[in-house]
């Protein structure tokens, strides 16, 4: 029974492709071949989640890394090779921690170690659904996981340069890079969101905290609090929580600190201090539950971002760090 379906399922999908209609994402994508495949998930990152809740932080700026360089296909879950140097190395990712990776791997292990699954789903679904799974955990938004990704064949370092937004990007280079992923402003807003838990190094935000010089656009008290945490020489050992207020949770908190001057990046800080975005940073500020879905809806686009779905362009990766 499970076979037929799936030889149906690969013949529509050959006659989709055959009449040149983009195969799309689908919710029950693999609801036939591994029906439990989001509890096996979500259970692999509970445990992970238990015994390090940095991979939080981790997984979720993982998948933001993965959909913005070569499209949301786990490009950036490869390894570099002998005559490879792939995304991860890319000195913008190089700050990607290891338990965001980890929190793949070990998903990917327990969906392969049920037979009906094994190497049936892709690494770049399992990202997306770990993403899903960690803010959940966190005490954010649950959501609804469009899948059906294959994983790319293609990681390189050189395709990172310019694809990322550094901290220092004001509102219309940041509007600008993500208007090329299709997300919109207030996409980008919402998504930025996500800057609500997990840590960032002083050397991200120390241009804006030396003691002659600090962005009048933070906060007094808060700029001599990451003085102190960060003294000159930059560390780069060191790591500060990106919401001093609600360090761990998935909430709003991100907005709130924005109106009272306590956003990290200067990319954080200008979504208040510029007319054009303030409006919806306080609206998000005061009504969580709106912040919620403009998130929701967001992520789900950044989950269709130059996704392939079409056999030519991808595959189901048996080990994520590298190619078949
Ligand atoms: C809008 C432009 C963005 C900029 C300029 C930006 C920049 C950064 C930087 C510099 C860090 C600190 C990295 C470090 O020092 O280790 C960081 C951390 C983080 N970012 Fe962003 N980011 C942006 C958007 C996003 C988006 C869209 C997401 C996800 C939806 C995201 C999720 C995260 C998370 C969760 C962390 C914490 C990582 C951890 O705890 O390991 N960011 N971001
Ligand atoms: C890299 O080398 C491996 C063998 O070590 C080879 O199979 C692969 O095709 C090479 N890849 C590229 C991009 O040259
Ligand atoms: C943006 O949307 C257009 C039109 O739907 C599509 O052709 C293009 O591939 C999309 N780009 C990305 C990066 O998803
Ligand atoms: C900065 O934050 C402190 C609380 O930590 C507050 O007392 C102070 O009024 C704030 N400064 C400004 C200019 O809002
Ligand atoms: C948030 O906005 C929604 C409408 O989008 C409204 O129904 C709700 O009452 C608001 N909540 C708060 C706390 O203001
Ligand atoms: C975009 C981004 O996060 N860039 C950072 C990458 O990491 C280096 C240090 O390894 C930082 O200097 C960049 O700001």
């Amino acid at each position: 029974m499970g076979a037929e379906i799936r030889i149906l399922a690969a013949f529509l999908a050959a006659l989709a492709a055959a009449a040149g209609v983009a195969a799309q994402l689908r919710q029950d994508y693999y609801a036939a071949v591994c029906p439990d495949l989001e509890s096996i998930v979500r259970d692999a990152v509970s445990q992970k989640v238990q015994d390090q809740p940095v991979a939080v932080g981790a997984t979720i700026r993982l998948f933001f890394h993965d959909c913005f360089v070569e499209g949301c296909d786990a490009s950036v879950i490869m390894v570099s090779t002998g005559n490879n140097t792939a995304e991860k190395d890319h000195p913008s990712n190089l700050s990607l921690a290891g338990d965001g990776f980890d929190t793949v791997i070990k998903a990917k292990a327990a969906v392969d170690a049920v037979p009906a699954c094994t190497n049936q789903v892709s690494c770049a679904d399992i990202l997306a659904l770990a993403t899903r799974d960690v803010i959940a955990l966190a005490g954010g938004p649950s959501y609804a996981v469009e899948l059906g990704r294959l994983d790319g064949l293609v990681s390189l370092s050189t395709n990172v340069d310019g694809k990322l937004p550094p901290p220092s990007f004001d509102l219309d280079q940041l509007t600008t890079l993500f208007a090329a992923k299709n997300l919109s402003q207030a996409d980008m807003i919402a998504l930025s969101g996500a800057h609500t838990l997990g840590f960032a190094h002083c050397n991200t935000f120390a241009g804006r905290i030396q003691p002659e010089s600090v962005d009048p656009t933070m906060n007094a008290t808060y700029a001599a609090d990451l003085q102190a945490a960060c003294p000159a020489g930059v560390d780069p050992n060191i790591a500060l929580q990106l919401d001093p207020v609600t360090p761990q949770a998935f909430d709003n908190q991100y907005f709130v600190n924005l109106v009272n001057g306590r956003g990290l990046f200067t990319s954080d800080q200008v979504l208040y201090s510029d007319a054009r975005s303030q409006p919806t940073v306080v609206a998000w500020a005061q009504n969580a539950t709106d912040f919620e879905q403009a998130f929701v809806d967001a992520m789900t686009k950044l989950g269709r971002v130059d996704v392939k779905t079409d056999p030519s362009l991808g595959n189901i990766r048996r080990d994520c760090a590298f190619l078949n």
